[in-house]
């Protein structure tokens, strides 16, 4: 086991899931404070305006808004060096397109940085995590609206500027590539009523939508990267991929070659865009065969050109196979579907558990754009039970995590790829993204908050908050 010396140990979280506070301090409400709870078999729906009497999660999250010294001192006991976390884009313009910054909201984000400074732990900052103002959702039509990218980069500039002093890692988006899968919440493509997440067959115009949503997105993101660069030449910027290894359902060449062309479109093309400044021919061939239209302006390939990121980081929990057959068995997971593996078992929210891929993903991936690399989200979701004694025996969570960083380890030491560190995803407990429920719980800290949004919201040590602090004490050599 030989982890780099400055490997960057740590969690992440973001600020919908965890903050809670959605109307404190001049906040603006934010498209995800508008999806309510549901769970496995029960999709979140969309709601505009909200709804009486109905459970929507942001609005409390773990209530980290009010909890974050006590929660940033775990952290420090686990010996973190790095903590992801997410800025809430309405907490600093509540409405998105004001001129000026909320001051409430600046502050807010500078007492939390100063506490993880006062402990050592680097700040990772993902810049927009899945949430925007509502007001750009429902007045602008989200990222389909090239507009936008002057909105985010006025955020991004005072975000640059108002934490020179805090910040140097930054990540423009997370899990871009999920627009490209057809799910438009993440481009703030989304109406009253809606499924957050939707894998119903779509029309072209929906996919117009979404592609021209991710093609601003691309824009916005080089445009940050460049304006980083140029506010802080310390500052690294990244993109952040869903990342999954896919494997052809069998080794039928129709099969290899219907994963290839998947895997394009789902894992490379974001990156090849985003590294690579341009948009590779598959990717337009594929808007051709498809029926896609992208509104593209002249000087849009020298803002891709100019505004490559620093680094890839990503997050990885799961793989899946591809068929030629598009009737195979899909997998339950995160924002993109695929098939089932006979040979690899999924956990209890039926994601395909599998450390393996992650080793291949990582050489893949790095072979490909020999950039450094970082593991910003891997973990299990899981049901845990608090006992009496305040004590919760995670030991599939334990494993989980081991498996995975053995994987990172030989990825590092055996294939020669270079991770620049590891935040394992809900270090604390946090709401569910895909289902909004808490059961469904990644932390190494236990919150007291049940799904129906009851509870005393108090933290408590887990097995795997012990475990971990050894494996970071240990520089990653201890594992057990
Ligand atoms: C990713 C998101 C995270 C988080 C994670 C786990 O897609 O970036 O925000 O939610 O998946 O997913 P879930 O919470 O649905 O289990």
């Amino acid at each position: 086991m030989n982890f780099p010396s400055d490997f960057l140990w740590g969690g992440a979280i973001a600020a919908i899931q965890a903050e809670g506070a959605w109307d404190e301090c001049d906040k603006g409400l934010c498209m995800a404070d508008c999806f309510t709870a549901g769970s496995r078999t029960q999709p979140r729906i969309y709601t505009y305006p909200l709804r009486e009497g109905v459970n929507y999660p942001s609005h409390e999250g773990i209530d980290f808004y009010h909890h974050y010294k006590e929660d940033i001192s775990l952290f420090a006991e686990m010996g973190f060096r790095c903590l992801r976390l997410s800025i809430n884009w309405a907490r600093i313009f509540p409405n998105g397109d004001e001129e000026q910054p909320n001051e409430k909201g600046l502050a807010y984000y500078h007492s939390v940085f100063n506490e993880l400074k006062k402990y050592g732990i680097k700040p990772l900052v993902t810049i927009s995590h899945l949430e925007m103002p509502n007001h750009l959702v429902r007045e602008y039509g989200g990222w389909s609206n090239r507009r936008v990218i002057d909105f985010y980069l006025r955020y991004c500039r005072v975000l640059f500027t108002e934490f020179k002093e805090d910040v140097e890692l930054w990540i423009t988006f997370n899990e871009i590539n999920g627009l490209a899968g057809g799910v438009g919440f993440p481009g703030g493509i989304i109406e009253d009523g809606d499924k957050v997440i939707d894998f119903s067959p779509r029309s072209e115009e929906y996919l117009s939508l979404c592609f021209t949503a991710l093609h601003h997105q691309f824009l916005a993101s080089a445009k940050a990267v460049a304006l980083a660069h140029c506010v802080n030449p310390a500052n690294r910027v990244g993109c952040m991929i869903l990342g999954r290894s896919d494997y052809p359902r069998t080794c039928k060449p129709e099969d290899m070659l219907a994963c290839q062309q998947s895997t394009r479109m789902n894992t490379w093309f974001c990156a090849d865009v985003q590294i690579r400044g341009a948009y590779p021919a598959y990717a337009l061939q594929y808007f051709e065969r498809e029926g896609i239209r992208v509104s593209m302006e002249k000087e849009d390939a020298r803002i891709l050109e100019d505004g490559t990121v620093d680094f890839y980081s990503f997050s990885y929990y799961s793989s899946g196979t591809v068929s030629a057959n598009k009737d195979e068995r899909v997998s339950e997971g995160n924002v993109i579907l695929s098939g089932l593996n006979p040979y690899l078992e999924t956990s209890e929210w039926g994601w395909i558990v599998d450390p393996i891929g992650l080793r291949y993903y990582l050489s893949e991936v790095y072979g490909r754009y020999q950039l450094p690399m970082m593991i910003v989200e891997n973990g299990l979701g899981a049901a845990d039970t608090l006992e009496p004694d305040g004590r919760v025996h995670d030991t599939y969570r334990i494993d989980y995590l081991r498996r995975h960083l053995k994987a990172l380890d030989e990825a590092i030491n055996e294939d020669g790829v270079e991770v620049m560190g590891y935040t394992a995803w809900g270090c604390i407990d946090l709401v569910s993204g895909g289902t909004g429920e808490m059961s469904k719980r990644y932390g190494m800290i236990y919150v007291d908050k049940n799904d129906d949004g009851t509870g005393t919201l108090k933290r408590y040590r887990k097995d795997s908050f012990y475990w971990y602090r050894k494996v970071i004490e240990s520089n990653g050599k201890n594992l057990n």
